[in-house]
């Protein structure tokens, strides 16, 4: 029989490889696996809302119906206050820092996380994602604080992401490669099914929003082309992808190849970092496209290596086989001097006082 390794087997022997390792971290990913089954429980049922016998603001169970990104976020943080783990947190859905409640003890973690990535997809039953970074803590007071929270992506401890699709899977990197395992939902257990994914060497696809390519410098325009075979050499077209779910987006060219590109833009040029977040999508997601294999790159270099100023920040994103992206540099050099100019300064940015 075929070895099953469920996902705290799986943290604890990679623990292993960590003879100094106390287990506090080992304990904090497995936190995350328990979130992300009682989130995956919320999300499967949410066409039923409205259905069973909820009425007004409340559900069957009597429960305060809530909004799912809501529930998800308060599920992440009541999993995580009191544990001891964490010296603060940080959410997609706050607007400053979470503190560690007083009456509990703080530890040498931060969390940063996006509940539920995507939530405009819930209302018509696409799939959406939970996503998740560890930084290590490293002001010197007893509580966290913004400095903790706004590390580059390179010093990341951990990263990973939670996927409610046809089944929920959770996908997590310690440094040691990506593993993801998927819920069975009768045990209630993650198992290992995708054990050390690596880019697959040939891309199938590519993954953008061409609804704004209106919107789109000309490098990122031609670069486009080039990932459809039209432009350059005159590569085999790549397929066309988009959920518009950046979990979902990644996962996919993940395992089969490919990239997703949400580019900076003109539109307004004092704004010219386009959508996706540094802190609570970016970083994560670029720090598993490297345990990879691939790369994540805001158009002129690594956004892993980008240092933080503000906890909400926006980035240009083009992640996955590295080979793609750093096509994407390429094209962006030679036919962007004017977005570049623009956006370059937010590159180099101070971090926000506290
Ligand atoms: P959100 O954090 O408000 O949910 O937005 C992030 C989502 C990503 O999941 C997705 O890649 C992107 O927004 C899609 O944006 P667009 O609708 O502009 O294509
Ligand atoms: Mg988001």
């Amino acid at each position: 029989m075929a070895r099953i390794v469920t996902i705290e087997r799986h943290i604890l022997e990679q623990q292993k490889n960590h003879p100094n390792a106390t287990g506090v971290f080992t304990n904090l990913l497995y936190d995350m696996a328990l979130a992300a089954k009682i989130i995956a429980r919320e999300t499967t049922r949410a066409g039923l809302v409205g259905i069973l016998g909820a009425s007004e603001d409340h559900n069957v169970y009597g429960e305060q119906q809530q909004k799912l990104d809501i529930f998800a976020d308060r599920t992440i943080f009541r999993i995580n206050d009191h544990t001891g783990r964490l010296c603060a947190m940080a959410s997609e859905e706050h607007e400053e820092i979470i503190e560690i409640p007083m009456n509990f003890d703080t530890g040498r973690y931060v969390l940063l996380y996006d509940p539920l990535d995507g939530s405009s997809n819930i209302d018509v039953n696409v799939s959406v994602g939970t996503i998740f970074a560890i930084h290590r803590k490293i002001s010197t007071g007893e509580r966290g604080t913004l400095e903790d929270v706004l590390q580059a992506g390179r010093r990341l401890v951990a990263a990973g992401y939670v996927i409610y699709g046809s089944s929920t899977m959770m996908v997590y990197s310690a440094g040691q490669g990506v593993h993801g395992f998927t819920l069975d939902p009768s045990v209630g257990e993650f198992l290992l099914s995708h054990e050390n994914i690596r880019a697959p060497q040939n891309a199938l696809y590519y993954s953008a929003n061409a609804g704004y390519e209106k919107y789109w410098t000309p490098g990122v325009r031609r670069y486009a082309k080039w990932l459809q075979g039209i432009e350059g050499e005159g590569r085999k077209p790549l397929g066309q992808r988009y959920i518009g779910s950046l979990v979902s987006d990644f996962h996919r060219n993940l395992l089969r190849g490919g990239v997703f590109f949400y580019p900076g833009d003109m539109q307004d040029p004092s704004k010219p970092y386009g959508k996706m977040r540094l802190m609570f999508e970016a970083q994560a997601i670029g720090f598993l496209a490297e345990q990879a294999g691939g790369y994540a790159s805001d158009g002129v270099g690594s956004v892993l290596d980008l240092e933080p100023y503000s906890l909400h920040q926006r980035v240009p994103l083009f992640v996955g086989n590295r080979d793609l992206v750093e096509k994407a540099e390429e094209y962006i050099r030679l036919y962007d001097q004017e977005w570049l100019e623009a956006y370059r300064p937010f590159r180099t940015l101070k971090m926000e006082r506290a």
